[in-house]
């Protein structure tokens, strides 16, 4: 069957993701392969271009400031340590970079500028540039098609239901306003979530039913595994089973046939057998280098000793999709054009939130 379907309900994915171990992963693996080379896997690699400080309250985040964690805040970083830093990454084998800032929104200004540079900069390199900077409205994702941004990643994280439990400063609807801002360009869209924050198999399902409703679907989808950070509220989560990442993955293929399904944080508590069983599932994209956004990630070299085992290779950029055009900054038609964008803020309060604000 080759129709890409919108209408999956909670009860059939929760069906799928049940199903006999092998029954799923040979539903899995034969829909990568009617899509996907199986052999081939995208190496992404993470910047964290501004770390820490940030105003949100995401349950799971190091980098929200009202919790007390170890990381070392940074301001933005320089186009020119970016581009040194996307030169490296492209010689370890990388064919894209992810540049994340710890912001709860993008806001208009130099700082914005900066980042437009940076992008430009590395879409000249021949890399594909991804970018998470927390909320956007449409000019602001417009002027960074313009800049050549090739994927804008926001995730849902969870169910609707279960998000409420994770987050309290902005809601889910601004979520998918975000994507929807994106949507509106040129630039693809990445969005998935996270596995082990305390939800159940029905949370996950639905966040699978949010995304595989979204038309057309995210080109890509990162499925990441809780790190539990100390001084976060969900530093005493148990580490996700190895079965629970297979299913979510095989899942997640059979539901989005056409996305590059990325097996994202998490992978240091892995296998190289857990994970090749991922692949098999239908994963298709990494991020490697030693660091993800603040927390470790294997070692490079290790990563591409794995893939030589499993005679993986390595994704060629802008092998589904052509090189954005950058337009050049004074060209653009949508100079910041004073948008006012109003985000809903639930009027809610997280219990396990406060207590880890030591607000309780
Ligand atoms: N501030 C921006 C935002 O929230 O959209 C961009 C950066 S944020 C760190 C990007 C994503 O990383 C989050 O949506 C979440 O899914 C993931 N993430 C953050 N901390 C994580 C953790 N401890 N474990 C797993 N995934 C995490
Ligand atoms: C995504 O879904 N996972 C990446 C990327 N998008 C930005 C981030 C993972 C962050 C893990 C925690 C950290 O290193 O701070
Ligand atoms: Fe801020 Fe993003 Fe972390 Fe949430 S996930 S606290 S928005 S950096």
């Amino acid at each position: 069957m080759n129709t890409i379907r919108h209408d999956w309900t909670k009860e059939e994915i929760i069906a799928l993701y049940n199903k006999p171990l092998m029954d799923l992963l040979y539903e899995a693996a034969t829909a990568h392969r009617q899509f996907h080379d199986p052999n081939v896997v995208q190496v992404s690699t993470l910047l964290s271009i501004k770390t820490g400080g940030c105003p949100e309250d995401c349950g799971y985040c190091p980098q929200a400031a009202r919790y007390h964690t170890d990381i070392e805040g940074n301001d933005l970083m320089t186009v020119s340590q970016v581009k040194a830093q996307a030169l490296r990454a492209k010689s370890s084998g990388s064919s894209r970079v992810c540049m994340g800032a710890a912001w709860r929104n993008v806001k208009d200004g130099p700082e914005f500028d900066q980042v437009l540079e940076m992008v430009r900069t590395i879409n000249k390199l021949d890399m594909e540039v991804c970018c998470t900077l927390g909320m956007i409205t449409e000019n602001q994702a417009q002027r960074l098609a313009e800049a050549g941004l090739y994927a804008y990643n926001h995730n849902l994280d969870t169910s609707e239901e279960y998000y409420k439990e994770v987050i309290s400063t902005r809601g889910y609807e601004d979520r998918l306003q975000t994507i929807d801002n994106v949507r509106k360009t040129n630039v693809t869209v990445c969005s998935g979530g996270i596995i082990g924050m305390g939800e159940s198999v029905e949370d996950r399902a639905g966040m699978l039913v949010a995304l595989a409703s979204l038309s057309p679907q995210p080109e890509s989808v990162p499925i990441n595994a809780l790190v539990a950070v100390d001084g976060t509220p969900l530093e005493d989560e148990k580490p996700v089973e190895i079965w629970d990442m297979i299913r979510m993955v095989a899942t997640t293929r059979i539901v989005m046939p056409l996305t590059q399904v990325r097996l994202s944080a998490g992978r240091t508590q892995m296998s190289r057998e857990g994970q090749a069983m991922c692949f098999f599932a239908g994963a298709n994209s990494i991020f490697a280098g030693d660091k993800l956004l603040t927390t470790p990630n294997p070692d490079v070299n290790e990563d591409m000793k794995m893939f030589e085992m499993l005679g993986l290779i390595p994704q060629k950029p802008f092998a589904k999709k052509s090189q954005p055009k950058t337009v050049e900054a004074e060209e653009s038609e949508f100079k910041a054009m004073g948008e006012k964008p109003k985000w809903t803020r639930p009027g809610h309060s997280i219990e396990r939130n406060l207590k880890a604000s030591g607000k309780i």
